[in-house]
């Protein structure tokens, strides 16, 4: 079960800088061979592959009217609420996210600025398998549609080879996605970055998926764009007296449910809390229908840290740049300007991660892993591109002119200033060859 560490061996385990992403050589070497083979045959590779790997070809790969109608019947009543209520508070957050085109007038004559605009063709992977989650349907989709993309189109393996979970089709139907694929795994990757007869491609592919997907995302990274490389999922809790080790406890183990590789880490300033947290893990653990998974994740990977006092705690926990940072301290807020790196931050004994992952509003596609300290979650950006401008007026590109042609010719490219020159010589009243 999970161990305590002192802050020394936390940091020699947990800190330094090994690739916690492998590359396996193995499945790398398959996925090129899929890619290669969906770019040049198309539909034909992807029925192989549809045959092989998801249990049958489906009769129809886009999702039809009437299917999308069965799955509604198919989903409880209250769970569509819930889904809707998070659908609005998740739309509320992120169009808080969208910028405005900016128009920048240094001088009278001088207009510079950017222009937001939407990527055009979105692709969205929703596993299917144990990790097929209709709250990232919501995640993924909703800040695409928010940014103004055109066509948002979502790819799911199917299930025995015919139909999509009816979860997965209301959750897209919610969040106002409209086409549907029955594919999955590296051929569905490959499909949506160069497109067969049947699946028109897209320029963005965002989404979580296996190593499989993963791997083909990474490869096709450049032909399209990709959001990110998720790896497992953690969450790092900082805790004082005040807070309550039966919520800690919960929380640690609702991160470890989600995967064998999953980690979670308890920073805490008390001994007692600490100690009834360790006891609270096993407890808990025991009734969890995942404990298996559960147990896997705190016994290799997750470590509770006694800590000095709260700002050794954030030294770790930033070092560290957990996807998830629980902030369990007496007045939680006064803490949020000692975040450097994390994915998202949740305040207070009230505030528990699953309230991110399904509900509140702020994304829950994170960076993992530590790439926290240079990347951020998914958000409307994700989907806006920005497209800089500018207008010189006659006088203001006469006024730059000695600049640029000066630099034009240390760089040794004369042509760079002849075309400052012709606008020059042309004001004077004639173009010389000087
Ligand atoms: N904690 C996961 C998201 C999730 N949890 C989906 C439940 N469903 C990664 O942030
Ligand atoms: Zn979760």
């Amino acid at each position: 079960m999970i161990s305590v560490y002192t802050p020394d061996a936390f940091r020699a385990s947990f800190l330094s800088k090994q690739k916690i992403r492998e590359d396996n050589q193995s499945v790398l070497k398959d996925v090129q061979a899929i890619l290669t083979n969906v770019q040049q045959n198309g539909d034909e590779a992807i029925e192989a592959y549809a045959q092989k790997f998801d249990g049958g070809v489906p009769s129809n790969w886009l999702v039809t009217k009437d299917e999308k109608e069965k799955a509604w019947g198919e989903v409880a009543e209250e769970t569509i609420v819930a889904l809707k209520r998070a659908a609005e508070n998740i739309r509320s957050f992120h169009q808080k996210q969208l910028p405005t085109s900016r128009f920048m007038k240094t001088e009278a004559d001088i207009t510079s600025g950017q222009l937001y605009r939407a990527i055009e063709n979105v692709g969205i992977y929703v596993p299917g398998g144990t990790a097929s989650y209709p709250s990232s349907v919501l995640m993924n989709a909703i800040p695409a549609i928010i940014a103004g993309v055109e066509r948002v189109v979502m790819v799911s393996p199917a299930r025995n080879g015919e139909s999509i979970s009816p979860l997965l089709l209301v959750a897209a139907e919610i969040a106002g996605v409209q086409e549907i694929y029955k594919i999955g795994g590296a051929h569905a990757i490959a499909a949506l970055a160069y497109g067969t007869e049947s699946i028109p491609s897209v320029d963005k592919i965002v989404g979580p998926g296996n190593a499989y997907v993963a791997t083909a995302k990474s490869l096709v990274f450049g032909d399209v764009g990709i959001d990110m490389i998720a790896g497992p999922s953690e969450v790092a809790i900082i805790a004082d007296e005040t807070a309550n080790p039966i919520f800690i406890a919960a929380d640690l183990l609702a991160q470890a449910e989600h995967d064998p590789f999953a980690r979670s880490f308890l920073f805490s300033t008390s001994e007692r809390v600490l100690e009834e947290a360790k006891a609270e893990v096993e407890k808990q653990c025991a009734i969890l229908p995942r404990k298996e998974i559960a147990e896997q994740a705190l016994q290799n990977r997750s470590a509770l840290v006694k800590v000095t006092d709260t700002d050794e705690a954030f030294e770790l926990a930033n070092q560290l740049a957990p996807e998830h940072l629980e902030i369990q301290l007496d007045q939680p807020m006064n803490y949020l300007g000692k975040v450097r790196n994390a994915g998202s931050v949740f305040l207070g004994n009230y505030s528990p991660e699953p309230l991110g992952d399904y509900y509140a509003g702020p994304n829950h596609i994170l960076p993992t892993s530590g790439t926290a300290k240079f990347s951020s979650g998914l958000s409307v950006d994700d989907f806006l591109k920005k497209t800089t401008f500018l207008y010189y007026s006659e006088k203001a590109l006469l006024d730059a002119a000695p600049d640029i042609m000066n630099l034009a010719k240390v760089e040794q490219l004369e042509g760079h200033a002849r075309a400052i020159q012709v606008r020059v010589e042309e004001r004077k009243g004639g173009i010389s060859d000087e």
